[in-house]
């Protein structure tokens, strides 16, 4: 792929990164499953906290594919970590700077960018998963005010977010995904609460938690911009993760490739490498050709989201792409490694685990494959 040589920079900081920091602790955070405060604020002293905020504001303003290269390089390493880079710039700082107003840009972005405080989003309910328009949280309007009462779940990086945006219906008479708006709630607000942790197959050490939002009170001017568009914004803003998401399921499908490719060089059996053997080069072969049709389609909804074109569709084809190659790439790992493989010595296992979590989060591969086809049978 031709990257320019800001890209080749981002992407060289970003992988040396990965392996002096990252890889020394991600089995041990996997184990743990705790937040890695320390390595969140290198990676904002680094700027990658700021990636998705604009330089007026205190960010790096990269563009779509820098972005998409420093996730995919850290997810080779530690897909905990790269999440929390996902999360926080595609859902949580991406909105705001798209859509909020100047109050609300030099409010919420300045401190987001250094990664001090983190930026979440939330959608996402017990009865409002792939049916997003099937929010139940409320926000009356109260004065010039806004009262948010409702549940939000499987809510990334919300016990190290300054605040977050929070999906509510704000017409109650309006039908499906009508009448919901969207509302930057500051974590510190009475009424907040973050429940406890989520105790996770894989990306243990990402946040994830339940909200609670009990008469929260929050002033007219943190509604995020028009009223009863939420739906619509939070489509756009999860175009957006979708790329995130392939970028992370890229990252993991390297990081297990890289180990397999290795292990089978040096592996001998019957007096040979293992990699002699058809079967197992065969199996590289797939895994090398899936790695790189994944790379190829994300790459692609990049440049199209940063030359302003409408990249929806691909970033669904990306996301699905790269989350299924993700799980045939670390299974085909694990397979390679054999009894090894299926041990903590290796990290293939742990990346087989938070591979899982891209064919779910931010719309299953059902949902990609439902967005494709509308487009696909559209006139
Ligand atoms: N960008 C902008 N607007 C969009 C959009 C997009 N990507 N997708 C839909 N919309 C608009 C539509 O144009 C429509 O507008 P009008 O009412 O003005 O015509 C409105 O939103 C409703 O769209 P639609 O009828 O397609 O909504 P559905 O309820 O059928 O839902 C799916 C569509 C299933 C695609 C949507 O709910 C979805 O993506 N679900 C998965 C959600 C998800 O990813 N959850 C995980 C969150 S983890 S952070």
């Amino acid at each position: 792929m031709l990257l320019n040589e800001n890209q080749k920079m981002i992407r060289q900081m970003a992988r040396d990164f990965a392996d002096s920091r990252l890889a020394p602790i991600a089995q041990e955070i996997d184990r743990t499953a705790k937040f890695p405060e320390a390595t969140v604020k290198e990676m904002g002293e680094l700027g990658f906290m700021g990636l998705a905020v604009p330089e007026e504001y205190g960010g790096v303003g990269a563009d779509m594919t820098s972005y998409a290269l420093v996730v995919e390089e850290v997810s080779r390493v530690c897909g905990s970590h790269g999440l929390t880079v996902a999360a926080h710039n595609s859902l949580g700082c991406w909105p705001i700077a798209t859509l909020g107003t100047e109050e609300q840009k030099k409010k919420f972005l300045p401190v987001a960018a250094t990664g001090a405080s983190l930026l979440s989003f939330g959608l996402t309910e017990s009865g409002a998963g792939s049916d997003a328009g099937g929010t139940r949280t409320t926000a009356v309007r109260d004065g010039d005010d806004w009262v948010l009462n409702g549940t939000k779940m499987w809510i990334t990086n919300s016990h190290y977010a300054g605040a977050l945006i929070i999906t509510a219906k704000t017409d109650p008479e309006a039908k499906g995904s009508h009448g919901i708006s969207a509302f930057i709630v500051p974590t510190d607000i009475a009424g907040f609460t973050v429940e406890k942790k989520e105790n996770k197959l894989g990306l243990r050490a990402s946040d994830t938690a339940p909200l609670t939002l009990e008469d929260v009170r929050v002033p007219g001017e943190y509604l995020l911009g028009k009223e009863g568009e939420g739906f619509k914004y939070f489509m756009m803003t999860l175009d957006g993760g979708r790329i995130s998401i392939a970028a992370v399921a890229l990252g993991l499908a390297v990081g297990a490739y890289d180990v397999a490719r290795a292990y089978a060089k040096e592996r001998q059996q019957f007096g040979r490498p293992i990699a002699k053997f058809q079967a197992i080069e065969f199996m590289l072969a797939d895994m090398a050709t899936q790695i790189q049709a994944s790379r190829l389609l994300t790459y692609e909804a990049c440049r199209l989201k940063d030359a302003g074109e409408d990249f929806a569709h691909l970033a669904a084809m990306a996301k699905l792409h790269a989350s299924e190659t993700a799980m045939f790439v670390t299974d085909k790992a694990i397979q390679i490694l054999g009894g090894y493989g299926y041990t903590t010595e290796y990290p293939v296992e742990r990346m087989y685990r938070d591979a899982k979590l891209c064919t779910i989060g931010e719309g299953t591969s059902e949902i990609q494959r439902l967005v494709i086809g509308r487009r696909e049978l559209m006139d």
